[in-house]
């Protein structure tokens, strides 16, 4: 503790941007440096009114609500984009998605879309001397290019070639093929007598597929129309084709477990060393297939269900962290990809069985919305020994991340890197209540918050999803709404206040010109 404390006072101590190199470099050399351990929990598709700490009543949520009482709860805080791959990629690199053409929904065999010679916030740790590890959901697709990873021997680059000294992920999502571990860059528990292959392209002959066979979908069925109806794993029908695998593939009830036990292990492996752990839960994503333990305990079907799941496995993590004294010294910051959806591609009752849950809260949109249902998610930082309990309303981005922890690490930034982060690390540790002056939100079009007013770019798009029946905030008429007032966001008022549409506008249009010039804005690809 001794030691913990000089640290503090050292680096954090009145002015929390006031590290110096030299006091941090004197710390070291003493070998009296102690900084947390860091822990980003990432939710899949898990909505601001999801869990109990943001008002949910028809589902309790002990585990998570522990985290927040005994820590920060934003009432913010936004990711970049409202689908995971742009918004991992911007929690990653500190580089807005939308700068880049390619960052759409991945495919499973997409190659590796943050390329090795990026700087992640991994690798911004690494350099901090922090071991570093990804496990869950990756969606960022691995090797080199779509369609050239060896899923029977190693495949490269993937997450060592950008910060990660370990990982044990799925490629991308639950309901895509490759249905397997990859540890590392070789499949986990390969079996070969069971080769593996993957096209997004056409089917292997004698694989039989969910459209032509619903009497093997014995676990699961895909919603009309979704798609979800290709290769089928452990009785349960897919986006993509396969073959092989063995006993290699993931059973679906199991991978809560699975993400679960690799962490605890990733932390009690390294308790002694300062760690920086992603865990990407599958849950609540589709195809939700929760643990016997779980399933009927909601009420809501396989989506409650799904949270409470996701709930235990943050339960899991913090006891890991307590049995190895841990608790103290580490920042956990919980959060969301994205909004909520409910209804995403197989028939788990999602819908029948919601009743008065509100998986989007009081907003409007949700999971592919430009509305701010698709954006504003749940963000808990917890780090008993610096931050102080409470509920912070200040402006923040999950952008913001790489820089503010670089900061409290005491790492520089190269030029180019993370070029769109900023440090609030002020906001972040609840000694700032304002955070950002504004937030910048992709969903297909772009729109920008100061947290009072919000401008949505008039566009082309479509303005609802048919399928997920997602309000998708899409207009061709510039929308401004005052979220603060009107969070609902019913009330688009741009005709009334043509000076905010014009400051908005102006300022998202200086944004849009700096760094890498925006090619073009792309739809997420349905794959
Ligand atoms: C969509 C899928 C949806 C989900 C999503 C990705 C269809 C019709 N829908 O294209 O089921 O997989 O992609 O979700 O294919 S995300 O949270 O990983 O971004
Ligand atoms: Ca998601």
């Amino acid at each position: 503790m001794a030691n913990l404390k000089l640290w503090l006072s050292c680096g954090l101590g009145g002015s929390l941007l006031s590290v110096t190199a030299g006091c941090a470099n004197q710390a070291e050399e003493n070998g009296q440096s102690q900084r947390p351990n860091v822990i980003f929990i990432v939710a899949d598709d898990l909505g601001y009114g999801d869990i109990s700490c943001y008002g949910a009543k028809a589902v309790s949520t002990p585990h998570v609500d522990s985290l927040a009482a005994t820590g920060l709860r934003f009432t913010n805080a936004h990711t970049v984009a409202a689908t995971s791959t742009p918004s991992r990629y911007s929690l990653f690199t500190g580089h807005y998605s939308w700068r880049r053409d390619d960052t759409g929904i991945a495919a499973g065999n997409a190659g590796m879309i943050i390329r090795p010679e990026q700087t992640t916030v991994a690798d911004m740790f690494k350099s901090a001397g922090y071991t570093t590890g990804a496990i869950g959901k990756w969606h960022l697709g691995l090797g080199d290019k779509v369609g050239s990873q060896d899923w029977n021997g190693e495949i490269t680059p993937g997450p060592q070639d950008i910060g990660f000294d370990y990982s044990y992920l799925m490629a991308a999502t639950g309901d895509r093929v490759p249905c397997v571990w990859i540890e590392n860059c070789k499949v986990a528990n390969y079996d070969a007598s069971a080769p593996i292959q993957v096209s997004y392209d056409k089917p292997f002959p004698g694989e039989p597929l969910g459209k032509d066979h619903p009497e093997l979908l014995t676990k699961l069925k895909p919603s009309l129309n979704h798609g979800h109806n290709q290769a089928i794993v452990n009785g349960i029908s897919r986006i993509g084709y396969m073959k092989g695998g063995g006993k290699a593939l993931w059973k679906d009830e199991d991978i809560a477990d699975t993400i679960a036990a690799k962490a605890v292990q990733f932390i009690e492996r390294h308790k002694e060393t300062p760690f920086f752990l992603y865990v990407g839960t599958n849950d609540i994503h589709v195809p939700r297939y929760p643990n016997a333990r779980f399933v009927g305990k909601s009420g809501m079907g396989y989506r409650g269900d799904a949270i409470l799941q996701f709930d235990w496995t943050v339960g899991k993590i913090m006891d890991a962290l307590k049995e190895q004294g841990l608790s103290e010294n580490t920042l956990v910051i919980l959060t969301s990809d994205n909004g909520p959806v409910v209804d995403d591609g197989y028939q788990d009752q999602a819908v029948e069985l919601l009743g008065d849950h509100k998986p989007w809260g009081e907003m409007r949109g949700g999971k592919y919305s430009n509305f701010e249902a698709g954006t504003r998610v749940p963000f808990i930082v917890n780090w008993p020994l610096k931050v102080k309990p409470g509920q912070s309303d200040a402006l923040m981005s999950q952008i913001d991340l790489f820089a503010s922890l670089a900061s409290l690490v005491d790492q520089p930034i190269a030029k180019g890197t993370a070029p769109d982060s900023r440090n609030h690390l002020p906001a972040l540790l609840g000694q700032d209540s304002k955070g950002r002056d504004y937030v910048i939100e992709s969903a297909g079009s772009l729109s920008i918050s100061d947290g009072e007013w919000k401008y949505i770019v008039p566009n082309k798009l479509s303005s609802y999803n048919k399928l997920t029946r997602t309000e998708l905030g899409n207009s061709p008429q510039e929308q401004l709404y005052n979220v603060r007032k009107d969070i609902g966001e019913q009330q688009n008022v741009a005709a009334d206040y043509p000076e905010e549409v014009k400051r908005l506008k102006a300022l998202l249009e200086q944004e849009q010109a700096k760094g890498i010039p925006m090619k073009k804005l792309t739809p997420a690809k349905k794959q």
